[in-house]
Order: structure tokens, then C-alpha cells, then sequence
């Protein structure tokens, strides 16, 4: 790894020795879940049972090795010209280098903002209210810049390597698996941990419409993928509390308050190295600790749905407007899988593609070329948000 860190080291504070130890202990019963190893497949080409089982049982999976060097290294250029042209500031139009920043002539929100080892969300109403709890907020370094940058939405706009992950088959294999066929995009986003520097995502669920519904199941608000560009360990990966995905809305201040902190007794931490794309449920409890650890996580977030859990559905307003989702909204919001596929196609031109039966059925192909980047712009507002 060889972007540079911007600040000087910095601890948990007073919970530092706690902190030590919860990491540890997290990391030891995270392996011993038997939720972890490479994308296999069985005699008939489907995606291996036991896998499936497994992430059905944990609420999540790491499939290690995913992404090859080659295309680390392509996401790891995109990666740093996206630094390069962020604002100089929250709001600023220009990036340090006096150009048009990134994402400043958006309408779909990209870009996102905390103090340096803050927690935006966390016991504030934002995004329905769902992080009930603040997390720990650690004292920066005093040459910490006010805000950083910590998640980017819409990210396959900005990133043509984003966009060829977006389609690895073998992770298009398993959301057919795992959604059905009839897969559909949810949102996409790039997660940055800066060392010293990372805000915390406080503990929630991602859903936010579905709970009451008649057909709610395990599976009901769909999975992301998380990527990882360098891998992530305990102190600056995201934590999951295994199983919690088939438990309905959890109480969450009642299991801080149990855990006498937010170090909540049983979650354990996804620990991956670089390429390892995990799979994490959406009503899976989970949250990631402000990154007081010298190591960078860069996650690259590929969220899908099942069709039938958003189809005729109202969105839920957090990563798009509230609408009813119809046949021609989610048709438009899935062209970036064509797109993304035609993308790899080219980059990739010896992998065998993978063929999403939407557009198989209707004889539909979609060309990766500069028009097709350009109708790109701002294609988050029409996320599929539940
Ligand atoms: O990457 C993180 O730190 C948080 C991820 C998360 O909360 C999510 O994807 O819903």
C-alpha cells in the first residue's frame, strides 16, 4: 500500500487497553464461524451450498481472493485521481488543484463528511433515525484536517474500475444465487478509512421498510458487497453481530447499554486482506469503529436486491427520494449492471462474462463507450433505497 497518511498517530483514548482486547477477542471468534474462503462452485456450476449455508447462518461471508492484482492495481489508480479531486473542503466547488472537484455538479448526494475520527450519524434522527447510539468519538491529531471524506456515493460514476468490479461474475454469480435471477441494483459507494482519520459508522440495520411486511424473511433487504482494496482488520473494519439478520429490528440501546459500551458482547469484526469481497446482509446489526489503527480501508459497497422486495415497494427516502418503485424505474436503475458488464468485457477480454437473465431474456446488450458514461451522471438518485 502506498497512498500516504495525512496525520500523526493517534489511540482509543481512555478505552485504548478495552478497545485492545474487544479487537482481539472479536478477531478469534470470527474465525471460528467457518464463514470464509474462495467463490467455489459445484458439479452443475452453482454456487456451492455450503457457502450459501453459511452466509445464511452468519449473516455474512468473506470470499477471499476475489479481485486479482491486476485489477486491485486498476482500482487503486481510480482510487487516488478520486482523492486528488475532492473539494479542498466541505463544499468547495474546486479540489486543491483548482479544478472542478468531484461529485460538485451532482444533484444524488455523493459525497459525505465527519470529523476526523467522528460519528455523523450515530444518535442523531439522520437516515430515519437507524443509528440510535453515538459511538466513541477519539481526539484526533492536532494537525487532523476539520472534516474528511468518508464515503462517496454513486461511486460507479467515478471510477471505471469500480464499475468492472461491479460485474466480477463470480460476485454476480453469488447475488443470483443469493437474491435470485431477477437480481436488481440497491447502491453503490466507496467506504474510506484514512488512518487516524476514519469517522465510525454507528451500530444499525440497514432496512428500513420491509420489517412489517407479510413476506418478511432473513432475506427481505437484500446484501452489499464490500470489497476490499486493502483489506481491513478489527480496528477499522465493519463489525457484525452474527445471526442478528433473522431477528428483526433489534434494540440497540439495549444491547449497549447490556455491553456496558459500544463494544457490543458477540459481534465480531469482517477481517479480510486485500481483494477478499465480503457479503454482508443488510438487517445484519452492524457498525465500524472511528480508525485510530495506521492501516487505510478502502471498501468498494455493491448493494443488490431481490426484484420482489422492491418491486411496487415505497422507497425509504435514504439514498433517494421516496417514490413507488415500478417495472420501468427499476429497468432504467439496472442498466449499470449491462454497462458494468461490457465494461469488464473489454478490460477483462478472457473471463467469460457473466450473462444476467433480465437482459439474456430480452435480447437486450448494453455498450460501454463514452455516452454510456456520460447518461452515468448522477444515476444514484434513482437508487433503490429500502
Ligand atoms: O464500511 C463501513 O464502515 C460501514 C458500512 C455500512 O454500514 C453499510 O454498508 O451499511
Amino acid at each position: 500500500m502506498n497512498i500516504q497518511s495525512k496525520s500523526a498517530p493517534v489511540d482509543y483514548g481512555p478505552a485504548r487497553e478495552e478497545m485492545a482486547a474487544y479487537l482481539k477477542a472479536g478477531e478469534e471468534k470470527a474465525y471460528a464461524l467457518g464463514n470464509r474462503g474462495p467463490i467455489r462452485y459445484d458439479d452443475n456450476g452453482a454456487v456451492a451450498q455450503d457457502i450459501l449455508d453459511a452466509y445464511w447462518r452468519c449473516g455474512f461471508y468473506v470470499f477471499e481472493g476475489v479481485l486479482g492484482a491486476e485489477e486491485l492495481a486498476d482500482i487503486e489508480v481510480d482510487l487516488k485521481e478520486i482523492l486528488t479531486r475532492l473539494p479542498k473542503e466541505k463544499d468547495a466547488p474546486l479540489d486543491a488543484q483548482g479544478r472542478p472537484a468531484l461529485g460538485a455538479d451532482c444533484q444524488a448526494p455523493t459525497l459525505f463528511w465527519s470529523k476526523p475520527l467522528g460519528d455523523p450519524f450515530g444518535g442523531t434522527d439522520l437516515a430515519n433515525g437507524r443509528h440510535p447510539v453515538k459511538m466513541t468519538e477519539p481526539t484526533p491529531a492536532q494537525d487532523a484536517p476539520d472534516e474528511v471524506v468518508y464515503l462517496i456515493l454513486g461511486s460507479l460514476q467515478f471510477s471505471d474500475a469500480c464499475l468492472r468490479t461491479y460485474a466480477h461474475p463470480d460476485l454476480l454469480a453469488v447475488a443470483a444465487a443469493v437474491n435470485g435471477d431477477d437480481f436488481v441494483p440497491f447502491s453503490d459507494a466507496i467506504f474510506i478509512k484514512e488512518p487516524g482519520m476514519g469517522a465510525s459508522v454507528a451500530w444499525h440495520q440497514d432496512g428500513t421498510t420491509l420489517w412489517d411486511s407479510p413476506t418478511w424473511d432473513q432475506g427481505s433487504h437484500g446484501f452489499n458487497f464490500m470489497g476490499q482494496l486493502y483489506g481491513c482488520t478489527p480496528a477499522n473494519g465493519v463489525w457484525v453481530l452474527p445471526g442478528s439478520h433473522k431477528l428483526g429490528q433489534v434494540d440497540i440501546k439495549a444491547l449497549v447499554a447490556e455491553a456496558g459500551s459500544e463494544r457490543l458482547t458477540d459481534a465480531v469484526p469482517m477481517v479480510c486482506a486485500p481483494g477478499d469481497v465480503a457479503i454482508s446482509n443488510r438487517q445484519a446489526l452492524h457498525g465500524s469503529f472511528a480508525n485510530t489503527s495506521t492501516d487505510w480501508r478502502v471498501t468498494l459497497n455493491m448493494g443488490f436486491h431481490r426484484r420482489a422486495s422492491v418491486m411496487g415497494v415505497m422507497g425509504g427516502g435514504i439514498h433517494s427520494a421516496p417514490a413507488v418503485y415500478d417495472d420501468a424505474r427499476i429497468k432504467e436503475r439496472s442498466r449499470i449492471i449491462g454497462y458494468a458488464i461490457d465494461a469488464r468485457k473489454q478490460r477483462f477480454p478472457d473471463e467469460t462474462p457473466f450473462a444476467y437473465k433480465p437482459f439474456a431474456d430480452a435480447d437486450e446488450g448494453h455498450r460501454w463507450d463514452d455516452a454510456a458514461r456520460e447518461s452515468l451522471k448522477d444515476y444514484n438518485l434513482l437508487d433503490l433505497s429500502i
